[in-house]
């Protein structure tokens, strides 16, 4: 599944550069502190609150919201930042950041399959302050080149591992925001031991963030207690019955 988004992310990313090059928009973008990570750090605890419409694996998991209403209901109740995907298969796209902004103070952060340092510059010109790197699809060097223009473009990375490997060579970068994504991308199936797991191999310079199939309140308090920084839900806050108070709890 991963291989098959990523090969198709390729192509896309080709085709939009060739129809608008980075020297049309670069001159628009305003560069600037992100944030996001300061949102995070600066609370006791963490949500990451994802406007997640469908999933690959799942096809449509909301009907009832749009993006923007859900980072409304997020906002009112409590979240520390949201996450909004722009990529297809998960029913996203790029100016679904530009609308959310307009309906939110909270930091953004981008989730995409970012294989091109094109879609870095994208991601500042539509608004985000934050953007997911994905370990599993980078080379070290494609993370360290990553790493910088974001930097540059004063854009926060989120850095997500699945493995101990991947998380080694992480920990070897400048990243400081590290997901531990609960979720195998390749079979898409998730399962919170795995955070337990790599915790012992975490680095006390990264601030550490759980992702993926984060179901219930009880879920995220072994997760503090364990000490991650915060998580990252998406499912478990759009599928409750009460989203609201799914989100304070
Ligand atoms: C949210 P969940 O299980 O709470 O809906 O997961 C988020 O972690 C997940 O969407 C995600 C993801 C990714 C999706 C994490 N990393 C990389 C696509 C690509």
């Amino acid at each position: 599944m991963l291989n098959e988004i990523v090969t198709k992310k390729r192509r896309e990313v080709a085709i939009q550069k060739s129809k608008r090059p980075l020297s049309q928009f670069e001159k628009d973008i305003i560069k600037g502190d992100s944030r996001f990570r300061e949102r995070i750090t600066e609370n006791s605890w963490a949500l990451i609150a994802e406007c997640k419409l469908a999933s690959p694996a799942k096809g449509e998991l909301c009907t009832a919201y749009t993006e923007c209403e859900l980072a409304q209901i997020y906002t009112a109740n409590g979240a520390t930042a949201l996450s909004i995907h722009t990529d297809k298969h998960f029913k996203g796209k790029l100016e679904n950041i530009k609308m959310v902004k307009a309906v939110t103070d909270l930091p953004i952060l981008r989730k995409d399959f970012i294989i091109d340092a094109y879609q870095i510059y994208e991601s500042r010109w539509a608004g985000a302050d934050a953007i997911l790197l994905i370990a599993a699809v980078l080379s070290d060097e494609e993370m360290n080149e990553y790493l910088e223009v974001a930097a540059m473009l004063g854009l926060d990375c989120l850095v997500e591992v699945h493995t101990l490997e991947e998380l080694l060579r992480v920990q070897k970068t400048s990243a400081v925001l590290v997901g531990i994504n609960n979720r195998d991308l390749k079979t898409f199936t998730t399962d919170i031991s795995n955070t337990f797991a790599l915790l012992p191999y975490c680095s006390s310079k990264v601030v550490l963030i759980s992702e993926s199939g984060i179901k219930n309140q009880e879920d995220a308090k072994r997760l503090q207690e364990a000490g991650v920084k915060g998580i990252l839900v998406g499912e478990g806050l759009v599928c409750a019955h009460d989203i609201g108070r799914m989100t304070q709890e």
